[in-house]
């Protein structure tokens, strides 16, 4: 089912190491990465608070990356099959924290969760930084 695209999709705020690392793991698994930033609306929506940086300055960060080929604003959580389709993703790829959430995109290419980077969150830094 792989055609070497590989889809993976995040908020990315406060970029971190955990972040490079999903995402260059991402990479190994095809040929061509491409990024779903969820946008400010998106976060506002689901998590009642606008990310730390906005949606324009996190996806300039994430396309910047040498492992990232495409990006692109994700609107909705409700449209992961119409973006795997309309990118034409072969796999999917999340971090474990979604096991199991995205099972029923199989049908539509493979996914893959990959572990997280241990003790590493956006939260915690804003926390170390606050103390
Ligand atoms: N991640 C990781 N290790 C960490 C922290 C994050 O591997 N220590 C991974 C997450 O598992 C995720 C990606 O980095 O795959 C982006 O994480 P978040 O920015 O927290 O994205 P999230 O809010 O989970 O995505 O459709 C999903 C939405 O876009 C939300």
């Amino acid at each position: 089912m792989s055609n070497g695209r590989v889809i993976t999709f995040g908020t990315f705020d406060v970029f971190h190491v955990g972040h490079l690392r999903i995402l260059e793991r991402a990479r190994s698994h095809g040929n061509t990465l491409v990024v779903g930033i969820s946008t400010d609306a998106l976060n506002m929506d689901k998590k009642g608070k606008y990310p730390v940086y906005t949606q324009k300055e996190r996806r300039e960060i994430i396309a910047s990356l040498r492992c990232v080929d495409e990006t692109f604003y994700e609107e909705s959580l409700e449209l992961k099959g119409d973006y795997i389709q309309r990118f034409n993703a072969g796999v999917l790829v999340m971090g474990d924290d979604w096991q199991g959430k995205f099972d029923d995109f199989s049908d539509l290419c493979e996914v893959i969760y990959l572990p997280r980077t241990p003790a590493i969150s956006t939260t915690e830094v804003i926390e170390k930084i606050r103390l």
